[in-house]
């Protein structure tokens, strides 16, 4: 049987390491504070892991190390972001519950992949 015959364990849709910023909770704006974030999105959520060294693709399973944080992409909003960071490559993912992320990449190829991906994903939560 497939590892997720019963349905239970969300599908993991991709990891890497990106470069990660919070610039807004609950709309209220914070200060920049950019380091590496290993990114998993699975299911409905990206999850952010502290410690980009211990994580690998192949490593990575449900439970097996604690997220630093987690975003519902339910209703989250994804858009192009330049112009909020003198870093190229930028997008900014707002959240229903109105928290704001800047994720970041060196490599053009990578964050188009992340943004495509990530957009796919609330494009199909807003269809559900
Ligand atoms: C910030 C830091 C950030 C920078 C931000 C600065 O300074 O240099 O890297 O964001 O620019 O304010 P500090 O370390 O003193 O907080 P970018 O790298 O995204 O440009 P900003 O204030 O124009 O957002």
């Amino acid at each position: 049987s497939s590892p997720d015959s019963d349905g239970c364990t969300p599908e993991l849709e991709k990891a890497g390491l990106l470069n990660k910023t919070k610039i807004a909770e609950g709309g209220r704006k914070l200060r920049k504070n950019w380091s590496p974030s290993w990114v998993v999105l699975v299911g409905n959520s990206l999850v952010f892991f502290k410690d980009p060294k211990s994580q690998t693709p192949s490593s990575w399973k449900p439970g097996n190390s604690r997220p630093e944080s987690s975003v519902d992409l339910r209703g989250a909003q994804l858009h192009w972001a330049n112009n909020l960071s003198s870093k190229k490559n930028v997008f900014k993912l707002r959240t229903v519950t109105g928290n704001e992320f800047l994720l970041q990449s060196e490599t053009d190829s990578l964050i188009k992949e992340w943004y495509n991906t990530i957009q796919n994903v609330i494009d199909r939560l807003d269809r559900e």
